[in-house]
């Protein structure tokens, strides 16, 4: 029987990070009835995959088990060309236990400085995962790719954004309205598969 999410599940929303909560509630339109991890006291797994499609994948059934709920995880991350793809799955550890982002956008512009590169292209990765208690899950990833500004620019959005333009755009994710984040993020592409799959 082929996998649905209906209507007006309760979804536990698999994140402690109030940006993530806040987009995937813009992107999701009401369409479930939402719960965080954070509201219902759930710790906070260990991301030891190496993966971004395994570590959402982890989070969701950790939630779902520890909840009893349908979950919905995202891991996401930065990737820069010129270097190898890093920060990536480790975007949210560059900012250090005080998640200070000046500090992780800091440390892109001195690495990239390091590797002598004038390629400044980057690219967002989001994948989504929702797993049932005790069932099965289903794992999507979106992707959009851009180029970084220094010094940042802008105060909406969260992470890395004050340093991220789109594709198409003359602005940052920092600086642009959130609904045109949200309408052409990696995050919504993501979700635009999902929903194909799912919905
Ligand atoms: P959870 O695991 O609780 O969801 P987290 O912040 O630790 O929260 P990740 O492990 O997926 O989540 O780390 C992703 C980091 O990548 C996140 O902290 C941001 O700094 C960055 N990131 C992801 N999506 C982003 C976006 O849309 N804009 C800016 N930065 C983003």
């Amino acid at each position: 029987m082929a996998l649905r999410l209906e209507p007006g599940t309760r979804l536990v929303v698999a994140t402690h990070n109030p940006g993530k909560v806040k987009e995937l509630a813009e992107i999701l339109e009401g369409r479930f009835e939402l719960v965080t991890a954070g509201e219902l006291g759930l710790p906070e797994p260990d991301e030891t995959e190496t993966t971004f499609v395994g570590n959402a994948l982890l989070k969701a059934r950790h939630a779902a088990e520890a909840s009893g709920l349908v979950a919905l995880a995202d891991d996401s991350g930065l990737s820069v060309t010129a270097l190898d793809g890093a920060p990536g799955i480790h975007s949210a550890r560059w900012a250090g236990p005080s998640k200070d982002f000046s500090l992780a956008m800091r440390k892109v512009e001195e690495r990239l400085e390091e590797a002598g590169s004038e390629d400044v292209s980057a690219w967002f990765t989001s994948a989504l995962a929702v797993a049932w208690p005790g069932g099965p899950a289903v794992v999507v990833e979106g992707r959009i790719d851009g180029t970084l500004v220094f010094p940042p620019r802008g105060d909406r959005g969260f992470g890395y954004d004050p340093i991220f333009v789109p594709e198409g755009m003359d602005q940052t994710f920092g600086e642009l309205e959130p609904a045109v984040k949200d309408g052409m993020s990696h995050r919504a592409r993501a979700f635009a598969k999902l929903k194909a799959a799912l919905l």
